[in-house]
């Protein structure tokens, strides 16, 4: 990379590309790689934000983060077969950091990789623990671009699905589509391997990649999660309805299972089940909450619906909700 291709992209006097290129030799360090480009994210590393960086590295092999989990519930049967893993932070000093916070710095420090290393444990290991207790429950995990880019994720994966005594199919990774396209070759290599597992996949947001079609023939996947931001106006927005009913059948056509997410009330369930969708995932049943809060949930839930065997078992888990 010659300077000239920096200059004037990365800055237009010296001191401002020098004092950037410090900044991308800072990230390139802590990621561990020989190089890295400057970002204009980099920019946004205030003081504190250095900080988090520093704690995050902590956290990941302290106790300091958690998993939510959330129900996606089966539309045909009423019940739920799986849940979404969503990772929060319970900073000691600073209190909750939602992921859409630190996400973000773990990725571009590299922390990435140890924290889904911490996230594929404690999710394969709940779910093992359910398994064991007479309770077979999906988890779905999500991944960032990078962990498509190490080429060890497979085997850790196998090596973990055996280690808790999981069949891979109870496990499921989320992918944005953008994620899959930052390194499409060897994202595939990585995604064909954890499929060969018998690991599900699914494509988290979609809808709102600009790829949407070509990749699908290619790529091996299993589900795909319809972006909230479509199905959220679905009642009230005639073409929002229309493109969650033509994304419903073509995934269908496709062979795939079709999620929804981000239904907050009964008319959306109500349209998305008439639909033929598959799995429906959203406040209305329940906020991600942390692992015995979601267990009470789902005992009542379950409670309900067995009372009302018969009658709307979907009123039955959005009348349980416990928050
Ligand atoms: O509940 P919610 O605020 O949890 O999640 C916000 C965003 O953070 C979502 O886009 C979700 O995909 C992402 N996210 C949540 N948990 C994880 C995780 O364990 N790994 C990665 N890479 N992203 C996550
Ligand atoms: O991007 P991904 O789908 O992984 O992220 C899931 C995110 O969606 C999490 O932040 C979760 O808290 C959020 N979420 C789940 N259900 C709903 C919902 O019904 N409404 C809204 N606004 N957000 C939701
Ligand atoms: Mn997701």
């Amino acid at each position: 990379m010659s300077g000239r291709e920096l200059y004037p992209t990365h800055a237009k006097d010296g001191l401002t590309l020098l004092r950037r290129a410090d900044m991308a030799m800072y990230v390139a360090k802590q990621a561990h790689e020989g190089y890295a480009l400057f970002e204009e994210a980099f920019e946004q590393h205030t003081p504190r934000r250095l900080g988090l960086i520093a704690d995050l590295r902590r956290a990941i092999t302290t106790d300091e983060l958690t998993l939510y989990y959330q129900p996606k519930v089966n539309l045909g049967t009423g019940s739920v077969s799986c849940v979404e893993a969503l990772v929060r932070w319970q900073h000691p000093a600073q209190g909750l950091i939602p992921p859409d916070e630190f996400i973000p710095l773990a990725e571009q420090t590299g922390l990435i990789k140890a924290l889904t290393r911490w996230v594929l444990e404690e999710a394969v290991g709940q779910c093992g623990t359910w398994l064991r207790a007479g309770r077979e429950l999906g988890v779905a995990v999500n991944l960032s671009a990078w962990d498509l880019r190490d080429v060890k994720l497979p085997e850790r994966v196998a090596a973990l699905l055996e280690c808790h005594a999981v069949p891979a199919r109870l496990l499921s990774i989320e992918l944005t589509e953008s994620s899959v396209m930052t390194d499409m070759r060897r994202s595939l290599d990585i995604l064909a391997q954890l499929f060969a597992l018998g690991v599900s996949i699914s494509i988290d947001d979609f809808g709102t990649g600009y790829s949407s079609l070509a990749y699908l023939k290619r790529l091996p996947v299993n589900e795909l999660k319809i972006d909230r931001s479509f199905v959220q106006q679905l009642s009230t927005s005639v073409a929002d309805a229309t493109i969650v009913r033509t994304m419903v059948e073509l995934a269908h056509s496709f062979g795939l299972r079709v999620v929804a997410e981000g239904i907050e009330d009964r008319t959306v369930l109500d349209m998305l089940t008439a639909f033929h969708c598959d799995l429906a995932q959203g406040y209305y049943f329940s906020r991600p909450l942390p692992v015995q809060h979601f267990e009470q949930w789902l005992q009542k839930a379950e409670t309900c619906a067995a009372r009302a065997a018969g009658t709307g078992v979907q009123d039955d888990l959005q009348a349980s909700l416990p928050l």
